[in-house]
C-alpha cells in the first residue's frame, strides 16, 4: 500500500469520512514522520488533519507516551477552559492510536499558524519564553507519578556520555578515526557538561513535570500577530529539570544559525535572544524557582548544547539509526554544529549568569 492510501485508511480509523484530497509531508521534527492530510467538507470547505507516525526507534513505549500526552492535555484543559488545546482523535474503539503491526499512528486537528527555526525578532522570543514558562506552571500541580518515562534518562548527560564511549568502542560503521577531534573536545568537557545531571542525582535540584523538548518550533504563533497560541509535541513530557527546559530552547533559539548548520563555525550564542527568552521564561517561572535552580540556568544551556552533541555523534557513529537524515554527514555536521555553539556558551558563560541574575530580579519585582 503506498502512503497516500495509508494516511486515508489511517484516516478512516480514525472515523474521518470526508472526501479524500490527499496529503503533504510536513518537515517537522527529527524523529517522527508528520503529514498534513487534506479532505474536503460537504460544504465545500477544505479540512486537514495532522497524522503523525511515531518512531517507535526512539520511542519504545508509545502506548505509554500517549497515555503521558492524554493526562497532560486533559490537566491543563481542565485549568483553562476554553484555550485552544492540543485535540488527538479516537479510533471507534476509543484509543488515540492505530497500530497496525509496523507502524503507529496518531491524528491531531491541523491549527493554522506559523513557526519559527530562527528569530531574530525578540518579541517572538520573549513570547516563546513565556509559552514554554507558563506550560511548566500549568503542569506545576500534575502529579509527577503518573507520567511513564517515555525515553528513559532523556536528559541524563551522565548516560548520554555513556552511550557515546559505547558508540566509539563498537564503532559500528568504521567512523570513528573521522572523528576523533570532536570525541576528544566533548570528553574534555564532560564534568561541567554533567554537572546538571550530578546536582539531580544528589537531589539538589528538584523535579518537575517538564516539556524537555522545547525547540522554538514547537511553539505554534497566531500567523496574523507575534502571540504564542499553544505549545506542541509533547513526547517527552516527563519529570525533569527547569534548566532541560531553558537549556534546550536557549541551545536552540540563540544560536546564530540553524542547529545543522554547515557553516558551524558561525554557531554561537546571541545574548539579545538569550535575554529576551530569559526575560519571557522567568517571568512565569522566577518566583517559584530556587536559588540553585536559578544560579545553573545559564550553565544548563551548555549542558544541553554538549548533550545533544553526544547525542548527535553516537548516532553518527551508529549508522544513523535514530535521528532522521537528509544527506550522509548530516549528523556530523550536527554534532560540529553544537561543539561550535558550546564552546561559545562557554565562553560567554558569566555574561549569561548575568542576565538571568537580573531577568530572576526584575521578574520577582
Ligand atoms: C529531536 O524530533 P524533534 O525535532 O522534536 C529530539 C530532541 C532533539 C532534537 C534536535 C525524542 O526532536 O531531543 O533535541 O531532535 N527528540 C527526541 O533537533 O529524541
Ligand atoms: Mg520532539
Amino acid at each position: 500500500m503506498d502512503l497516500r492510501e495509508k494516511l486515508l485508511e489511517v484516516s478512516r480509523l480514525f472515523r474521518i469520512e470526508y472526501d479524500y484530497l490527499g496529503y503533504e509531508t510536513i518537515q517537522m521534527g527529527n524523529v517522527n514522520h508528520t503529514y498534513k492530510v487534506n479532505f474536503m467538507l460537504p460544504e465545500g470547505k477544505p479540512k486537514s488533519f495532522l497524522v503523525q507516525n511515531v518512531n517507535t526507534y526512539a520511542f519504545r513505549n508509545p502506548v505509554g507516551l500517549m497515555e503521558n500526552i492524554d493526562k497532560v492535555t486533559e490537566h491543563i484543559r481542565q485549568k483553562k477552559p476554553g484555550q485552544l488545546a492540543l485535540h488527538f482523535h479516537h479510533t471507534a474503539d476509543r484509543k488515540t492510536y492505530v497500530a497496525d503491526g509496523r507502524d503507529f499512528w496518531r491524528m491531531t486537528n491541523y491549527v493554522p499558524s506559523v513557526t519559527y527555526n530562527t528569530v531574530t525578532d525578540l518579541q517572538v522570543v520573549r513570547n516563546a519564553g513565556k509559552a514554554f514558562g507558563e506550560f511548566q506552571m500549568d503542569l506545576s500541580d500534575f502529579d509527577i507519578s503518573q507520567l511513564t518515562e517515555t525515553i528513559p534518562g532523556f536528559h541524563n548527560t551522565r548516560q548520554r556520555y555513556q552511550q557515546l564511549m559505547e558508540a566509539v568502542e563498537e564503532n559500528r560503521v568504521g567512523r570513528v578515526d573521522q572523528v576523533r577531534g570532536e570525541i576528544e573536545y566533548l570528553m574534555s568537557v564532560q564534568d561541567t557538561a554533567c554537572r546538571l545531571t550530578d546536582l539531580q542525582m544528589a537531589g539538589k535540584l528538584p523535579l518537575r513535570v517538564t516539556h524537555n523538548d522545547t525547540k522554538i518550533n514547537n511553539v505554534l504563533f497566531d500567523p496574523t500577530n507575534k502571540e504564542s497560541m499553544i505549545v506542541i509535541d509533547l513526547d517527552t513530557v516527563m519529570p525533569g529539570l527547569i534548566g532541560h527546559d531553558f537549556g534546550d530552547a536557549i541551545r536552540f533559539a540563540a544560536n546564530f544559525v540553524e542547529e545543522d548548520c554547515r557553516e558551524w563555525e558561525k554557531a554561537g550564542v546571541d545574548l539579545k535572544v538569550f535575554e529576551a527568552f530569559a526575560e519571557g521564561f522567568l517571568s512565569k517561572t522566577a518566583g517559584t524557582m530556587t536559588a540553585t535552580e536559578m544560579q545553573t540556568l545559564a550553565l544548563s544551556c551548555f549542558a544541553l548544547t554538549a548533550e545533544l552533541a553526544t547525542r548527535f555523534l553516537a548516532d553518527y557513529l551508529n549508522g544513523d539509526p535514530y535521528f532522521k537524515i537528509k544527506y550522509e554527514d548530516h549528523n556530523l555536521v550536527r554534532t560540529r554544529c553544537q561543539i561550535a555553539l558550546a564552546k561559545d556558551m562557554l565562553g560567554k558563560m558569566e555574561q549569561m549568569n548575568r542576565i538571568v541574575e537580573s531577568c530572576g530580579a526584575a521578574a520577582k519585582a
